[in-house]
């Protein structure tokens, strides 16, 4: 029986033969067959079409998403301190994270070199300098339909998270609304995946529409941003993480890395938060944390944690604004930090969903889209990478809420690490 290929074989697929037809129509010379049937043609639909219809689920993915995400905190008054304190860790390590990329990418610049701006097909919407006031006042809808309707993101995330966190506080009699957004999110996340299998054929024609007009620099840059993005990976791991476990608890690293190596092994081939998340639990359970808050914490940050997610999010927004010669400003800086923090709440831990709420957060700051289709080849890979360290953040803030909690049992965190030492 023929093995089916997968999704990700198929996307692989696409971008060899895109390359090689990008490579083969840049030594053509331009004609009509070239140029009008082609690139402008054939391509330019099957490309532009499909980052159409990533752009026609971002408003409903990240409402829907968004208002599961911050209902699903439970009834905040039983929460109390754990709730806040877990839901301010995970904030706070995602906004040092797209911080982290946006200062990598900046140091790399990896879509210096790269002159894509003949591909944009609507001018960049980069907001002039908005003083901050401004800027803060522009995020509170007046009218939250009226902010849906003209995809003001921003807008839609504030009245998101509003709706979700009075849902929260309501509790029981908010149910048959939760229930509603719950089933809305299941559907959403199937569109992903309904859109996601034409993916292959997207990307076979954006990178030859890139290759044909960039040639072998597109590749060049490519490697670049695959480099700032596993640097800034990295980075979280190694800084933010390990300095957040010692500073909180003052344990050994070992024993966290080594018990993470199981759920990595998942993370990675399944590129997927909620597919580890049994095994995320198990492992931390096995570490000494309590049930009670492994429980609660983690199925939260498979839920509303997706630092290597922001981190992406971060180093895309900076090589797509390279690769169409955009300048930030700092306004833009802050939008993106804020933008991508507050959609990471809303995205589900499911493979490639980081692509769909990317086009939000380039949407925030007037960024082209088209850009998505150049990273979009080498995006499954990086999925696997990020979607890992989105756990391992999970699993760093439930260490320190535990251990700040009392709830976690030093003997048996220790307890394989002394085992092995003693033999
Ligand atoms: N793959 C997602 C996850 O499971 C994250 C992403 O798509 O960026 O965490």
């Amino acid at each position: 029986m023929k093995k089916k290929l997968g999704l990700t074989s198929k996307i692989f697929i696409g971008i060899l033969l895109g390359a090689v037809l990008g490579l083969i129509l840049k030594g053509v010379p331009d004609g009509t067959i070239k140029n009008t049937i082609l690139l402008d043609g054939v391509l330019k639909v099957m490309g532009s079409g499909f980052i159409n219809s990533i752009k026609m689920l971002v408003v409903p993915l990240v409402f829907i998403s968004l208002v599961c995400g911050s209902s699903s905190m439970g009834d905040v008054k039983k929460l109390g301190r754990i709730g806040i304190r877990t839901f301010c860790f995970y904030l706070a390590t995602t906004a040092i994270a797209i911080s982290l990329a946006l200062g990598v990418g900046k140091l790399i610049n990896p879509g210096v070199g790269l002159d894509m701006s003949n591909l944009i097909t609507q001018a960049p919407t980069i907001g002039e300098s908005k003083p901050l006031v401004e800027v803060i006042l522009s995020i509170i809808p007046t009218n939250p339909i009226q902010s849906l309707a003209s995809g003001e993101m921003l807008q839609i995330i504030m009245f998101s998270l509003l709706l979700g966190v009075s849902m929260s506080v309501v509790g029981k009699k908010a149910d048959p609304l939760r229930k509603l957004f719950e089933s809305a999110n299941e559907v959403c996340m199937k569109m992903v995946s309904i859109i996601m299998l034409v993916a292959p054929y997207g990307v076979f024609a954006l990178i030859a529409n890139t290759f044909a007009t960039t040639g072998f620099d597109a590749i060049f840059s490519l490697l670049k941003y695959m480099f700032a993005v596993s640097l800034a990976l990295v980075l979280q791991v190694v800084i933010v993480y390990s300095g957040m476990v010692k500073i909180f608890t003052g344990l050994k690293l070992k024993p966290f890395f080594k018990k993470f190596a199981g759920v990595a092994a998942v993370t990675f081939s399944t590129a997927s938060s909620n597919a580890a998340l049994p095994l995320t639990i198990e492992s931390m359970e096995e570490l000494g944390v309590d049930n009670s808050v492994a429980s609660f914490t983690l199925p939260l940050g498979a839920t509303i944690n997706m630092d290597g997610t922001a981190i992406m999010q971060g180093v895309a927004c900076i090589f797509i604004a390279q690769l169409y010669g955009i300048d930030l400003g700092i306004n833009s800086f802050l939008t993106i930090i804020l933008t991508a923090t507050l959609a990471s709440v809303g995205t589900a831990g499911v493979p490639g969903v980081g692509m769909i709420t990317l086009s939000m957060v380039l949407t925030s700051v007037g960024l082209p889209l088209e850009g998505i289709g150049l990273i979009m080849g080498v995006d499954r890979l990086l999925d696997m990478a990020r979607t890992t360290v989105n756990v391992m953040g999970d699993c760093a803030c439930t260490l320190v809420v535990s251990n700040k909690e009392g709830e976690l049992d030093k003997s048996m965190y220790y307890r394989e690490f002394t085992q092995n030492s003693e033999i």
